[in-house]
């Protein structure tokens, strides 16, 4: 099987999928788009790899697939990163539905607009949006933090790809300003995540 990664490095999304990939020891090989640079929507981009414009793409032999938690869960089958239980498959689900839903449109789109587009550049919408955003996000991390409150990972009592769909972003939130020891269950899971043996940093 020949794997490659379209992305764009300092992505949460993208980083989840190296994240996985690296747990997995699956080799593959990385191909950079500049976002800001528009280059996820040429044509040639829109007609081959992806038709919605966007990174992380996954290809496989070939075939491609797009959306960060689609690519984790192609990944993540038959391996320890999903669950084997019924239920506990459904509740995964449920937590990188969330992750797609409340984090990822708040915190990650708070993230870009202040650490790659720069205040000064971002709209007036962008402008005006930005404190719902964190709002937003920070209501978020209160929801996870009461999750994790009792328990080591986000289901049932392993990681799995729940996990590191919620750790590509939420782990940033420092980069807007959002200090993760206001959520003390987020914080101690986000240093059992950091101190697993194969990790790797959004940076590597
Ligand atoms: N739901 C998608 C979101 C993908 C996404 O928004 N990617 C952003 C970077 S994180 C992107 O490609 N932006 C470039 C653009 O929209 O032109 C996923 O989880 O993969």
């Amino acid at each position: 099987m020949t794997i490659r990664l379209h992305e764009y490095a300092p992505s949460g999304n993208c980083y989840k999928l190296r994240l996985l990939m690296r747990f997995l020891e699956l080799p593959f090989e990385r191909i950079g788009y500049d976002i800001l640079k528009g280059e996820t929507r040429t044509p040639e981009f829109l007609a081959r790899v992806n038709a919605n414009g966007r990174i992380p793409v996954l290809e496989i032999d070939g075939q491609f697939l797009p959306e960060s938690n689609a690519a984790l869960y192609y990944l993540a089958q038959n391996t320890a990163y999903w669950p084997v239980d019924r239920f506990a498959q459904a509740q995964a689900l449920q937590w990188m539905f969330f992750e797609q839903y409340n984090v990822e449109p708040n915190l990650a789109t708070a993230r870009f607009w202040v650490r790659y587009v720069g205040v000064d550049a971002l709209s007036d919408l962008q402008r005006q949006q930005l404190p719902h955003k964190l709002e937003a996000g920070r209501a978020a991390l209160k929801v996870l933090d009461q999750h994790l409150s009792a328990r080591l990972w986000v289901v049932g009592d392993s990681l799995s790809i729940a996990d590191i769909a919620l750790y590509g972003y939420v782990h940033c939130a420092p980069d807007v300003g959002v200090d993760l020891n206001d959520y003390p269950a987020v914080a101690a899971w986000g240093g059992r995540f950091a101190a697993l043996p194969a990790y790797l940093p959004i940076s590597a």
